[in-house]
Formats: C-alpha cells, structure tokens, sequence
C-alpha cells in the first residue's frame, strides 16, 4: 500500500515518518528541490514525546519536489495521498500536480484546518474518494528532515459528505496508521468534527496570535476568558443559522483544549512569529462569510480577522 505525502511539514515528517518506519512505502512531495535530497540523504530524524528516537533511512524513502516527473510516475500511483500542505498551499498549480499524479486507486485524505479546502480538492479531482482527517497529533518540524512529537493525538478520519461506500476503504487505512503507532479512528459524521475544530482554532489561535500568548494563558484571565466565550458564542449563533450539529458545551471544549496544550503555541501565532502568512482566511474568515450571508453580526471574528490580517 503505497502512501504519497504532499507537503513535508511537522504533520508530513510525522506521518510519513512513522508509515515508514513501519514499512509502508512512503514518497514524498516537498516544496523545494533542497528539501527533496535533503530527505533521500539524511532520512527523517523522528524524536517521540518521551524521548526515544527513530531514524528513517533516506534509501527507504522517495522524495521529490511537487511537479517534478509527476506524468512518468502516473503509473506508479498511490493508494492513499496525504494531503499535509497548510491550506494557504492549495492554489491552482499544486491542484493541477493533484490530479495528474492520482491513479484510480488513489484516496486523498485531507489534513488541513479550516474549511473551504474540500471543496476546491472536490472539485478538482471529480470522482477521486476524498476523505477529511482531524487530529490533535502536536507534532513540531525541527528543519527539513526532523520533527519532535510534543504529544500523542487522535486522528479521525471521515469521508468527505459522510459517504458510507467510503468507510470500508477508511477502515483499513485507520488500521494501518493504529499499527504504525497512532492512534486513529474513524468517524462516521467528519463535519461535525472540522466545525468543532473550526469554531476551536476559530477562538483560539487569533487570540494567541494577537496577544503572543501560549495557549494555556488564554486562561489566566477574565478579559481573555470573556474575548475567548464572544467568539465561541459568536460562531454557535452561526452553525445554529445554518444547522451544523454542536455540543451544548463547546465552550468547555475549547477552554479544556486551551488546558491540555496549555504550554503550546497555537500555529497561528507560530506563524505569526516566523512572518509567514497565517490561516486566518480560512479559519475566522470562513466564520465571518458565512455569518455576512445569512446576516449574522460577529463582531469579536470581523476583529480578530482584519487584526491578524494586518500584523
Ligand atoms: O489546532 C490548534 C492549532 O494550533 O492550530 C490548536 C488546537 C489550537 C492547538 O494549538
């Protein structure tokens, strides 16, 4: 079962790294050439939380940068693609690369945050199983080859629209991440999933970016606890006009995500700090979309999204 990954960030390494490890042949895609042989020379360096370490031989891996050869190796296709870019990635250049190196046994599971991006991937690879998977892996990429895993996660995997002719296939990929050591599962209502975690990110990752804050002092006070309620509040008006399913306590759901990462930052502000561009768009923007066409005021994510934009 060959698993291409796009996209060799801290989830990409961590991924990768660990289906590697276990035996599964791994390609990857990365953004640049350097990083490409960087990967095939050194292999992938893969720290866990408690410390021991395992080195992934470069021999044992493929790596190439995104575009290159990607007609020669159309025959040479995937079982399952990992999409692991950050959303901001997903532009018309890497969908067109998508949709020449899958075959038609290729299932592209998505691992982005916020939403928008499945029906861009939808739409460019029409008939291709696509599937969303949400995780709380904290992983960090230390340079090009090396990642630490801050902490163990679950990820659930789901089919894109909830298709059930779609679950059998997921079933044996949740099988084979559990036997690479994660923890996965999969999930029969994946939307509900991305919009608890939109409405998570949503509240937290403009605050911690804003204030450069860790997650856990998002917390310490009750202006930071009333700003972090407005736009959780704000955003369950929002699924509430549109009808998305959510727990009575997602307020609590954040507050004790902000508890178990507490000494984490979130990855908007990390990149904030290292000047990239952030996915407010994709997160508060969405959030901020949806309420302007239904005619909702959410004035506390109309805030944080023009104050991200403009830092
Ligand atoms: O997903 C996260 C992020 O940083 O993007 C949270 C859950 C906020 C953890 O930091």
């Amino acid at each position: 079962m060959k698993v291409d990954i796009i996209g060799a960030g801290a989830l990409g390494l961590l991924f990768g790294g660990k289906l590697a490890a276990f035996g599964v042949p791994v390609r990857f895609w990365t953004r640049t050439p350097e990083q490409a042989a960087k990967l095939k020379k050194e292999g992938i360096r893969l720290a866990e939380a408690d410390g021991t370490a395992t080195v992934v031989d470069g021999q044992r891996l493929e790596a190439y940068p995104v575009g290159e050869g990607s007609r020669d190796r159309a025959s040479d296709t995937a079982e399952w693609l990992l999409l692991t870019t950050k959303q901001r990635h997903i532009d018309a250049n890497l969908l067109t690369f998508l949709s020449r190196i899958v075959g038609p046994k290729t299932k592209v599971v998505c691992f982005q945050n916020g939403i928008g991006h499945l029906e861009l991937i939808g739409n460019a690879l029409p008939g291709v199983p696509l599937y969303a998977a949400i995780t709380t892996e904290g992983a960090k990429r230390l340079n090009e080859s090396s990642v630490n895993r801050a902490g163990q996660g679950i990820t659930q995997i789901g089919a894109n629209g909830g298709m059930a002719d779609l679950e059998s296939p997921a079933e044996s990929f949740v099988k084979m991440l559990e036997k690479a050591g994660f923890t996965a599962l999969l999930s029969k209502d994946i939307g509900r999933e991305i919009y608890r975690k939109l409405l998570i990110n949503a509240a937290i990752n403009p605050l911690t970016a804003l204030w450069r804050l860790n997650n856990g002092q998002l917390l310490e006070n009750d202006e930071r606890i009333r700003l972090l309620r407005q736009l959780c509040d704000e955003g369950l008006r929002v699924y509430e006009a549109y009808g998305i399913p959510y727990n009575a306590d997602m307020f609590d759901q954040i507050a004790a995500v902000c508890r178990s990462t507490s000494t984490n930052i979130s990855s908007m502000l990390k990149d904030v700090q290292q000047g990239m561009p952030t996915e407010i768009d994709h997160i508060n923007g969405k959030l901020v979309e949806m309420a302007r066409s239904k005619g909702i005021a959410v004035p506390g994510h109309e805030m944080v999204w023009r104050l991200v934009r403009a830092l």
